[in-house]
């Protein structure tokens, strides 16, 4: 029996048989996933208007894909103080954003108290602004460094004003991958250890995928799935979307000769949709993707587009167009310029204006 069958009979498949998923076309499961994605949210695409801060690029750890951290590819290092953050805060405040997604370089110059009191303080400041903050690898790295269990920093995080944790860090979860790509940092059991806890705290978080490097088709299907099943085990808070994150090649060091085609990208966006009958929201990340792909994966299964993000510094480091978001008319006009509806959402995904 083929296996878009067996999915739909409720069978339980492994990884190499999932893996063959990529053998349909792409109209095939295009067109399961569209129908999934349709019958949750109609022509909806969700956005949020949305500031990244990225308090430092000094990092402890390095990852051979990252273009981010300082060091020979990227020899500026910085590092932001309080007030230069709060006046980010405040500026993104006053321009309408809804969410500071604050993720930093594992840098060994701040301490714990300045690091959990930059959230205390925006958040006195700010009380409306959610903050997204602190990717697992951050909460290990903080671990680590100072001798504190991940309850502990867990708790610090929501108690100082985190609403939220990112998805960052996963990468790929099967560990030969990321003993090459990420040797070091956060290891996949911990990463998802992380945000188990921080669901059984009843808060949520989101779950990324770093894909089109080295990795196979299995290796992203086994990391689906991994996401899949601890899903399956949260009796409160959980995951709200999946986010696949589309490698990008320059200024870094991983050594990867050949890149996804669109068709590949796109059937990757439809297998998430199609297997993580769990997760809510599949984010195509238009800074990875750029917006008019991200913008097509909405036929293709993703919900969501990310947010206006004002300052994006990770990915537009390894090349990608994004360094200055967009603009929020420019975005509403391509999402209503699609055929879609283009709803703002909050970081929790309550609808709160339609355009
Ligand atoms: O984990 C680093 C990735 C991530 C590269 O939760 C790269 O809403 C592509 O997680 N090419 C951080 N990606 C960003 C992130 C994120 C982004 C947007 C929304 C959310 C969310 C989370 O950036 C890292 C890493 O996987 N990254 N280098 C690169 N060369």
């Amino acid at each position: 029996m083929d296996i878009l069958t067996r999915l739909e009979n409720g069978e339980e498949l492994d990884a190499s048989t999932l893996a063959k998923l990529y053998q349909y076309d792409l109209f095939t499961l295009g067109e399961i996933a569209d129908q999934r994605r349709k019958s949750l949210y109609g022509d909806k695409v969700f956005f949020n208007i949305n500031r990244h801060i990225n308090p430092s690029n000094i990092c402890a750890d390095v990852c051979k894909f990252c273009a981010f951290s300082a060091s020979r590819k990227n020899p500026n290092a910085y590092e932001m103080n309080l007030d230069e953050i709060l006046k980010i805060a405040q500026n993104a405040h006053n321009k309408g954003a809804k969410e500071v997604h604050i993720v930093s370089a594992h840098s060994p110059n701040y301490t714990y108290q300045w690091y959990m009191g930059m959230f205390k303080e925006i958040k006195a400041a700010f009380p409306s602004l959610h903050i997204k903050a602190m990717t697992a690898a951050e909460v290990d790295y903080f671990s680590r460094r100072f001798g504190k269990s991940y309850e502990e920093v867990l708790a610090d995080m929501a108690e100082h004003g985190v609403d939220s944790m990112p998805g960052g860090g996963a990468e790929i979860f099967d560990e030969s991958v990321r003993k090459i790509i990420c040797h070091g940092k956060v290891k996949s059991n911990e990463w998802l250890e992380i945000h188990s806890l921080w669901h059984k705290m009843g808060k949520y978080s989101n779950a990324t995928m770093l894909f089109g490097h080295i990795e196979n088709h299995e290796h992203r299907i086994d990391h689906i799935l991994r996401l899949k099943k601890a899903q399956e085990s949260n009796l409160q808070g959980g995951f709200n979307a999946f986010i696949p994150l589309l490698y990008q090649r320059e200024n870094n060091y991983l050594n990867v000769k050949s890149f996804p085609s669109a068709q590949e990208i796109l059937k990757t966006i439809a297998i998430a949709r199609i297997l993580l009958t769990n997760i809510s929201h599949i984010k195509a990340y238009w800074a990875t993707l750029g917006l008019n792909l991200a913008l097509v994966a909405q036929e293709f299964g993703a919900d969501d587009i990310d947010g206006t993000i004002e300052v994006e510094s990770i990915q537009s480091r390894a090349g990608a167009k994004s360094a200055s978001g967009v603009e929020l008319a420019e975005l509403v006009y391509k999402i209503k310029d699609a055929g879609f509806r283009a709803i703002e959402r909050d970081s929790l995904y309550h609808e709160l204006k339609e355009y």
